[in-house]
């Protein structure tokens, strides 16, 4: 069986991080292994919440796991606290990166136009040398934005999408893809850039027009559980688009709006059946 690492926060209440990347990449057939990076009551979205960080854990426990000789299919960062923690999993990328394995970056820090209220520009820079080390990165537009200086716009043409993506490739990974991109109304997806073959990659869905919290961190849970598999770029990207888009549906269906976020429980047998096409074997062609 494969088995990743996943560096995140876990918020305790609120469904986002560490407690959809867990169950949905196991639920995929995954090993997933969790480097907590802090422990907060809830998701930042809610007033008043606790936080423990744990940076000073970071380095005990990969020396820990590197004593152990433990390596990992793949290494998947979300939304990681501080300037410093940046810096901490950086070095963390160089103590278990080998030639085969996957490092994913999703560069969690910003949506709508805005930056996450714990953020600065600072922390959007430091966020960009990270990006620098991954194999793949999956940011938003505005997370997008922040990375490369190139203004956010919510009106845009296919050649802006281009230049962001040109913009990503700059920062070093060698694939990136650009989520929640609409060219249609009523349509949104991804757009995505090979940075060695010059290919892109585009997948759209119908549009569900709600927005819940964590459904970027069950988008990229899902990349990762697929690629990890051993399934191509595009294809992961298919699945990834597709569960979130069906998730988001029945949730707006069965409870209306509100941003707590999605019931991803009871779409997650459908996406296991997705992956009764994986492939288990080491990706060397993604
Ligand atoms: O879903 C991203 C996320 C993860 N973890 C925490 C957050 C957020 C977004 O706001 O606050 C703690």
């Amino acid at each position: 069986m494969k088995r990743i690492v996943t560096v995140q926060d876990i918020s305790c209440v609120g469904k986002c991080s560490l407690t959809v990347a867990l169950p949905i990449i196991s639920a995929m057939g995954v090993e997933t292994s969790i480097l907590p990076t802090a422990v907060l009551s809830t998701h930042t979205m809610f007033s008043g919440f606790t936080c423990k960080d744990l940076t000073d854990q970071i380095i005990p426990i990969a020396e820990h796991w590197k004593k152990e000789n433990f390596t990992f299919d793949a290494v998947y960062t979300g939304y990681l606290g501080s300037f410093e923690q940046i810096e901490i999993v950086s070095k963390f990328f160089d103590a278990f990166k080998t030639e085969k394995n996957l490092i994913i970056v999703d560069p969690v820090m910003a949506d709508n136009g805005k930056l996450y209220p714990a953020f600065d520009e600072a922390y959007a820079k430091e966020n960009a040398k990270l990006c620098a080390k991954a194999d793949l990165i999956v940011p938003n537009l505005t997370e997008a934005s922040f990375l490369t200086g190139m203004p956010y716009q919510t009106k845009y043409d296919r050649q802006y999408i281009l230049d962001m993506l040109e913009a990503l490739a700059k920062l070093g990974p060698k694939y990136v893809a650009l989520t929640g991109v609409s060219f249609e109304e009523g349509k949104i997806g991804v757009m995505g850039l090979d940075t060695e073959t010059g290919e892109y990659f585009e997948y759209y869905t119908d549009h569900v027009p709600v927005s819940y919290h964590g459904t970027g961190d069950i988008f990229s849970s899902v990349v990762v559980g697929a690629l990890t598999r051993g399934l191509r770029l595009k294809e992961a990207f298919r699945i990834a688009c597709d569960y979130t888009k069906d998730t988001i549906a029945y949730t707006f269906r069965t409870k209306g709006a509100d941003t707590y976020g999605v019931d991803f429980e009871v779409t997650l047998p459908e996406l296991i059946k997705q992956m009764e096409n994986g492939t288990d074997t080491d990706r060397s062609c993604l």
